[in-house]
C-alpha cells in the first residue's frame, strides 16, 4: 500500500482552530469532542464522506469531459486504480477526520466480464478495504449497489421488465449486502434512480412496484440471515434520471413500505436536494420521516435554487441545516444511520485542496446548525409556542374529540352554540425572529 502522504501532500491534519481562525484548512464550529446536550459533536453528527463524488467523480458534466484528474485514476488496469483510490479514501478521512464512509459496490471495486468476476473484484477491495478501517478506525455508515449506471439497467434495476436484468440486479445487492456485513456498514441504501418509468405507455405500474416489494424482501431476507443488524434505508428522490422514480418523497415511500409491510426493516435516508427536486424542504422530508417512526440518515447536501436538478453542492446554507437539526435533534438523532456529504466540488474547483474545503464547510455549517438548534431547543421557546396553538385540543371537547368521543353532530352542536370569536394568531413572524436571534446570539460571542 502506498504512503499515507501520497495523495494529498499538501494537506496537513485538519483540526479545530475556532471561530476566529482564518485558516481555510481549519474547523470553525466543529470541534468533534466538544459536548452539547450530553454528547460529543463526533457522536450527534456521525459525517460520513461518499466515495462516489469525492473519489469517482472527474467533474464530467453533459457538455464536457472531466477537469478532475486523479492522481490515483492513472493506472492502466481498474483493480489497481481501485486500490489507488483506496489508499486516496483513507488518507482523505483520516486527514479530515470524519469517522465513516459510504460507497456503492462500483465506487470500490471496477465490474468484471461476469458476474463471479464482479463479485471477486469487490470481495478483494473488501479486504484491503477492511484492513484500512482496522488500522485507521474509520468505519463504513452504509453500503449499496449501484443499480443505474450499467447499461443493462436502462429499464430499471427490481423494476425491470426483464427477469434477467433483476436477477442481475439481485447478484449485485446480494454481494453488496455481504460487503456491508464483512465491513461492519450500519445501514444498507437503496437508492432506486431508474427504478421508475419514462412513459405509462409501455410500463405496467402495479407489476412493478409488486417486483419491487418482492425484490426488497429478498434482500431483506438475506441480510437477516447473514447477520445484519442495521437499518436498510430508501432514499426517496422524485426524478432524475427516471422521468417518474417510484421512491418520489418520503410519504410516497412510506405509503410503499407500510403497503407491503416492509416498515420494520426500512426506514428511510431523505437527502436534502432530494427533498427540494420534490418541491419540498429539506425539514418537511424529516419531519415526514420522523412522524412515521421511519429517520433512519441523511444525505447532506444542497440544490441550486435557481435549477432544478441535483447539483449536490456541499451545505453551506445554515439557515436550512438549523431547521433540519432541530427535526433531527427532537427526533433523537441517528442510531444507525448519520450524515452523509452527498455532495460534490464543482467542475471548475480543481485544486487538490477543494475536496477539503468543501467538506471542512459542510461540517462546520452541520456544528453551527447542531448547537443552535439544541440552545433552541433547550429553551423551550418554540416548543411552547407549538403547543400553546394546540391547546384547545388538551381538555373538554377538544380533548374528547382526539379520543374519538364526539361525533360530527356534537361538533356542529358546539360550533353552533360559540360566540363569536377572532381566530388566533399563527404568529410566523416571531417564531422566524426567534431562529434569528439564535443565530444572531452565537455568532456574537
Ligand atoms: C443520487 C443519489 C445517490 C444515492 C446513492 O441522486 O443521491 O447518490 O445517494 O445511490
Ligand atoms: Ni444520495
Ligand atoms: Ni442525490
Amino acid at each position: 500500500m502506498a504512503s499515507s502522504t501520497t495523495y494529498f501532500p499538501n494537506v496537513k491534519q485538519i483540526t479545530f482552530e475556532g471561530p476566529k481562525s482564518d485558516n481555510p484548512m481549519a474547523f470553525k464550529y466543529y470541534d468533534a469532542n466538544r459536548k452539547i446536550a450530553g454528547k460529543t459533536l463526533r457522536e450527534h453528527l456521525k459525517f460520513a464522506v461518499c466515495y462516489w463524488h469525492s473519489f469517482c467523480g472527474v467533474g464530467a458534466d453533459p457538455f464536457g469531459s472531466g477537469t478532475l484528474l486523479h492522481k490515483w485514476d492513472q493506472a492502466s488496469h481498474a483493480m489497481d486504480r481501485a486500490k489507488a483510490r483506496l489508499d486516496a479514501a483513507f488518507e482523505f478521512f483520516t486527514k479530515l477526520g470524519t469517522p465513516y464512509y459510504c460507497f456503492h459496490d462500483r465506487d470500490l471495486a471496477p465490474e468484471g466480464g461476469t458476474v463471479v468476476e464482479s463479485e471477486k473484484n469487490l470481495s478483494t477491495m473488501v479486504d484491503l478495504a477492511k484492513r484500512m478501517q482496522q488500522s485507521t478506525g474509520v468505519k463504513l455508515l452504509w453500503g449499496t449497489a449501484n443499480l443505474f449506471s450499467h447499461p443493462r439497467y436502462m429499464n430499471g434495476g427490481a423494476t425491470n421488465p426483464d427477469m434477467r436484468v433483476v436477477a442481475h440486479a439481485a447478484a449485485q445487492v446480494h454481494a453488496a449486502i455481504a460487503s456491508t456485513v464483512e465491513l461492519g456498514g450500519t445501514s444498507y441504501v437503496f437508492w432506486g434512480g431508474r427504478e421508475g418509468y419514462n412513459s405509462l405507455l409501455n410500463t405496467d405500474m402495479k407489476r412493478e412496484l409488486d417486483n419491487l416489494a418482492q425484490f426488497l424482501c429478498l434482500a431483506r431476507d438475506y441480510g437477516r440471515k447473514i447477520g445484519f443488524k442495521g437499518d436498510f434505508l430508501i432514499e426517496p428522490k422524485p426524478m432524475e434520471p427516471s422521468k417518474h422514480q417510484y421512491d418520489f418523497d418520503a410519504a410516497t415511500t412510506i405509503g410503499f413500505l407500510r403497503q407491503y409491510g416492509l416498515d420494520k426493516d426500512f426506514k428511510l435516508n431523505i437527502e436534502a436536494n432530494h427533498a427540494t427536486l420534490a418541491n419540498h424542504t429539506f425539514a418537511h422530508e424529516l419531519q415526514v420521516a420522523s412522524d412515521a417512526g421511519l429517520l433512519g440518515s441523511i444525505d447532506a447536501n444542497r440544490g441550486d435554487p435557481q435549477n432544478g436538478w441535483d447539483t449536490d453542492q456541499f451545505p453551506t446554507n445554515v439557515y436550512d441545516v438549523v431547521e433540519a437539526m432541530l427535526v433531527i435533534l427532537s427526533s433523537g438523532g441517528f442510531k444507525h444511520g448519520g450524515i452523509n456529504f452527498d455532495a460534490k466540488v464543482r467542475r471548475n474547483s480543481t485544486d487538490n485542496e477543494d475536496l477539503f474545503i468543501g467538506h471542512i464547510g459542510a461540517m462546520d455549517t452541520f456544528a453551527f446548525g447542531l448547537e443552535v438548534a439544541a440552545n433552541l431547543i433547550e429553551a423551550g421557546v418554540l416548543t411552547k409556542i407549538k403547543a400553546a396553538r394546540y391547546q384547545s385540543f388538551n381538555a373538554g371537547i377538544g380533548l374528547e374529540f382526539i379520543k374519538g368521543k364526539v361525533s360530527l353532530a356534537q361538533l356542529r352542536d358546539y360550533a353552533a352554540d360559540l360566540p363569536n370569536f377572532a381566530p388566533d394568531s399563527g404568529k410566523q413572524e416571531l417564531v422566524e425572529n426567534i431562529v434569528n436571534q439564535y443565530l444572531f446570539g452565537r455568532t456574537l460571542t
